[in-house]
This record gives C-alpha cells, sequence and structure tokens, in this order.
C-alpha cells in the first residue's frame, strides 16, 4: 500500500498503460481520476473503456471518478484538478500518459498530424503538470508528477518523426519542472516505456516487426501495460522521496541491445 489514501490524475487513464497505471495507483490505495479523450462505439448494454475502469477501481475499495477532455486543451487540466479537489479533495500524483503516435513518413507530414501530435504529447503534459503543481503549492503538502515518455527519448523511428521530439521533450520538461517545484517538494521524473503492446500499435505491430522486436529484446517479449504501472507507483511513493528530474527505462532491454 504505497500510496495509501493518496489522489492520482492519471490522463489517458482509461486504456492500455494509463488504465495499467490507473489500477495500480488504486490497488496501492489512492482514489484516482481517470482522463480520456473519446468514447468509442460500444454494443448496446456494454461499458465504455471509461466506465470499465471505473469500476473496476471501486471494486478495489478506491474512489474512481472519469472526466472526459482532451489534453491539449488546457480547459481540460483544470478540470482534471477541479474533480480531484471535488471528489477526493485534493491532488498528490500527476501521471501524464495520454499520448498518440500515428506513425506517418517524414517527407510528406501533413502540419496538422505534426500539431496535433505535440499538442497531446508534450503540451497535454505541460498543461496537467502545471495545473497540478499549482494545486499541490497551494496544499502544501509536496506531490509527484510523472511523464509517461518513451524509449523513443532516447532513440528516433523513421515513422515517429512528430513523435519521438514529443517523448525527449516531456523528460526535459520533467527536468526543468523538478528545479522549478522542488522547493514545495514537487518531485518530476519520467518513465520511459519500450514497445508496449497497446491500440496505439497494434496495427504497427505486424509478425515480422515483432518477431524482430522479440529478437532484440533481451527479456524475450514485448511489453505488456502492467509492466509500466510498478515504476510509476514507486516514483509517485514516499520509496522515491529522494529522487526529481530522473528516468527510468522500462523496455525489457531493448535500448542497450546493439550486439
Ligand atoms: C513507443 C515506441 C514503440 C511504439 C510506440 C507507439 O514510444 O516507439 O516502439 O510502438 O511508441
Amino acid at each position: 500500500m504505497l500510496l495509501e489514501n493518496k489522489v492520482a490524475i492519471v490522463t489517458g487513464g482509461s486504456r492500455g498503460i494509463g488504465r495499467a497505471i490507473a489500477l495500480e495507483c488504486a490497488r496501492h490505495g489512492a482514489n484516482v481520476v481517470v482522463n480520456y479523450a473519446h468514447d468509442p462505439a460500444i454494443a448496446a448494454g456494454s461499458k465504455t473503456p471509461a466506465q470499465e475502469v471505473i469500476d473496476e477501481i471501486k471494486a478495489l475499495g478506491r474512489g474512481a471518478v472519469a472526466v472526459k477532455g482532451d489534453v491539449s486543451d488546457p480547459a481540460t487540466a483544470k478540470a482534471l484538478v477541479d474533480a480531484a479537489v471535488e471528489h477526493f479533495g485534493g491532488v498528490d500524483i500527476c501521471v501524464a500518459n495520454a499520448g498518440v503516435c500515428q506513425f506517418h513518413a517524414f517527407l510528406d507530414m501533413p502540419p496538422e498530424l505534426l500539431r496535433q501530435t505535440v499538442g497531446i504529447n508534450l503540451e497535454g503534459t505541460f498543461f496537467v503538470a502545471q495545473a497540478a503543481a499549482n494545486r499541490m503549492k497551494d496544499q502544501g503538502r509536496g506531490g509527484a508528477i510523472i511523464a509517461i515518455s518513451s524509449i523513443s527519448k532516447l532513440v528516433g523511428g523513421e515513422f515517429q518523426t512528430h513523435y519521438t521530439p514529443t517523448k525527449a521533450g516531456q523528460h526535459s520538461l520533467m527536468q526543468s519542472a523538478a528545479i522549478a517545484l522542488g522547493r514545495y517538494g514537487i518531485r518530476c521524473n519520467s518513465v520511459l516505456p519500450g514497445t508496449i503492446v497497446t491500440d496505439i500499435n497494434k496495427d504497427d505491430l505486424t509478425p515480422e516487426k515483432t518477431a524482430y522486436f522479440n529478437q532484440r529484446i533481451p527479456l524475450g517479449r514485448l511489453g505488456q501495460p502492467e509492466d509500466i504501472a510498478g515504476s510509476v507507483v514507486f516514483l509517485a511513493s514516499d520509496m522515491a522521496r529522494y529522487i526529481t528530474g530522473a528516468e527510468i527505462l522500462v523496455d525489457g532491454g531493448m535500448f542497450v541491445n546493439l550486439q
């Protein structure tokens, strides 16, 4: 129970890595504000992903509320903090997870795709971190901000020229925010997932690419969202009380495996 009675905001928390983080925070005692951007079409009588994760958190005995919003809009960050205060009395943890990666060639990259990717991945991280940090400062009890960056902060991708800069930018933001916020006891760190199987890459992970990755990854498999959640809980907890401006690479050894 590393996060007993803490309040966590998780952006993009209804699916994939964000969902796994939201659930693990709840397992460790946190109440969770789950942000999501879209309501996918669902069969009559079934639940949306956001409804499902809220119900799963409540089944764990913790509080949960869903807030729909595009994190590239600063108003969403305010709405998330307001919801945390209204429902749970404040904010202790902010996980900036929401992200997009529509694979596209560089030479004919449409400006709108670049702007959307920067808006969600980098500006969205900025807005939610800023809103959470202002609340944490006013609360006077510190806090933890975690950006879900990526191995793509460290390496490139032919079809990710719009995306990898946002991942590097997220961590650079955490480094500078760590300096700006340390005086308030607010820690800012990044987690760098490797290739994790989620909705955003299911079409990209062809059998051939999966075989390549499995051969390159020393642990022999692609990551799952649940492989990331523990590092986030650690950074959010008092076990990381002297860690700020840092990064944790969670990639099965992919990055270091040149030969
Ligand atoms: C990650 C990394 C993975 C890719 C996802 C979409 O940062 O580049 O390989 O599948 O993004």
